[in-house]
C-alpha cells in the first residue's frame, strides 16, 4: 500500500503484469528469454514514458537490471538529453555475442549505447528498441566484477567508470565531483539513476542474485544519492511506501510515480514505509533493482536488504543524514507560564 502524505501527488502504477512468451527459444542457444524480456521492456518503456511526460519523477523497482532497457528508453522519449549514473558491482554491458551467462540482465546497456550498435545483433523481441545513449553520457560507480569484453568496451568507447578501487583511491566525494563534472559540468540535464543493490557490500545487501565482496559501505552508497539529490533545482515532495515511518519530513510540490514491475521488491512494499522527500534536483528517474527477498537466508537478511533499498530511494529524493527538514520551521512555544512550569515539575 502506498500512502500519500501532504502535498505530494504520488501515482502508483502498481505491479506491471508481463506476458511470458510461451515459445521463447534462446538466441544463439545462449541468450535466454529474449522475447519475454523484449516484450516486458516494451510495456515498461511505455509506462515510464507516460509517467515522465506527465511531469513525474519515475521510480521503478525491479526485478533484475534488464528492466533498465525499458526505463531508460521510456525516459529518453521525453528527455533525449538524459545522462545515466549506473551504480552497480557489474558493468551490465556485455553484448549478446560476448555474454558467457546468456542473461540479458548482464547486457542491458549494450542495447542502449549508440556507438556499440554495429556490434550488437538484433534479438527476437527487440526490434522496437532504439538506442538512446551516447557513451560519454554514462558514468559507472561501484564496479568490481567486470568481464574482459566489458572492460574492452569501457576503455574503447569513452565510458567513465569508478571501480571500488577508484573509490578507495579518490574517496566517494571526489568520485561524485568527477561524475557531475563529466555529466552535467557543461550543461544541466536530467539524470537517470540506475541503482543495483548489489553495489553495496553483501554484508549490507545479502538478498540479491549476484553478490560480490568488497562493495560500497552504507555511507558511500547514501552519499551518492544525497549528492544526486543536491543537483539542480529545489522541488520537494513527500510520499510513503508503507511501514517505516519517520516524522517531520519535508512537504512536496512534485509528483512521483512508482512502477513495480516484478516480485523482486515486494519486500519493500510489504515491510517498509518510506517517507520520500523530494528535493529532487536533476534526478528524473530512478531504477532500484536486484532486491530479492526470496534469495535471503533469513528474514533479517530480507529486511536489511529491503530497508537499505528504501534508504537509497529516500535519500535520492531528499532524506538527509544532516536533517534539513524544510517543513519544520519553528519550535513550539509553551502556551502559558503555568504549562511550562508543569512540564518542569514532571521532569524533576
Ligand atoms: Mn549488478
Amino acid at each position: 500500500m502506498i500512502e500519500l502524505y501532504t502535498r505530494c501527488h504520488l501515482k502508483d502504477f502498481g505491479d506491471l503484469n508481463f506476458t511470458n512468451v510461451l515459445k521463447d527459444d534462446p538466441y544463439n542457444n545462449l541468450v535466454v528469454y529474449p522475447r519475454s524480456v523484449g516484450l516486458a521492456n516494451q510495456e515498461l518503456a511505455e509506462v515510464v514514458s507516460q509517467a515522465v511526460s506527465g511531469g513525474y519523477s519515475c521510480v521503478t523497482m525491479g526485478g533484475d537490471h534488464s528492466l533498465a532497457i525499458g526505463t531508460i528508453i521510456g525516459h529518453a522519449r521525453h528527455h533525449p538529453d538524459l545522462c545515466v549514473i549506473w551504480v552497480d558491482a557489474h558493468a551490465d554491458i556485455n553484448t549478446p555475442l560476448t555474454t558467457v551467462s546468456g542473461n540479458i540482465h548482464g547486457q542491458p546497456l549494450s542495447f542502449l549505447v549508440r556507438e556499440l550498435q554495429d556490434k550488437v545483433p538484433q534479438l527476437p523481441g527487440f526490434s522496437w528498441i532504439k538506442p538512446c545513449l551516447s557513451s560519454p553520457s554514462i558514468v559507472y560507480i561501484g564496479l568490481r566484477d567486470v568481464e574482459p569484453p566489458e572492460h574492452f568496451i569501457l576503455k574503447n568507447y569513452d565510458i567513465q567508470y569508478f571501480s571500488m578501487r577508484d573509490i578507495d583511491r579518490l574517496g566517494i566525494q571526489k568520485v561524485m565531483e568527477q561524475t557531475f563534472d563529466r555529466l552535467i559540468g557543461k550543461r544541466q540535464r536530467p539524470i537517470h539513476l540506475s541503482f543495483d543493490i548489489d553495489a553495496f557490500d553483501p554484508k549490507l545487501a545479502p538478498a540479491t542474485g549476484t553478490p560480490v565482496v568488497g562493495g560500497l559501505t552504507y555511507r558511500e552508497g547514501v552519499y551518492i544519492t544525497e549528492e544526486i539529490h543536491n543537483t539542480g533545482f529545489l522541488c520537494v515532495a513527500l510520499a510513503v511506501l508503507n511501514s517505516l515511518c519517520r516524522p517531520g519530513w519535508p512537504r512536496t510540490q512534485k509528483s512521483i510515480c512508482l512502477c513495480l514491475p516484478s516480485a523482486g521488491t515486494k519486500g519493500v512494499r510489504h515491510h517498509h514505509l518510506a517517507q520520500l522527500s523530494f528535493l529532487s534536483g536533476l534526478l528524473s528517474a530512478l531504477d532500484l533493482v536486484e532486491v530479492n527477498p526470496h534469495l535471503a537466508t533469513s528474514e533479517e537478511e530480507a529486511k536489511a536488504t529491503a530497508s537499505l533499498a528504501v534508504d537509497v530511494i529516500a535519500s535520492s529524493f531528499g532524506q538527509t543524514r544532516g536533517g534539513g527538514h524544510i517543513v519544520y520551521d519553528h519550535l513550539p512555544t509553551p502556551s502559558s507560564p503555568h504549562e511550562s512550569q508543569n512540564e518542569e515539575c514532571v521532569r524533576i
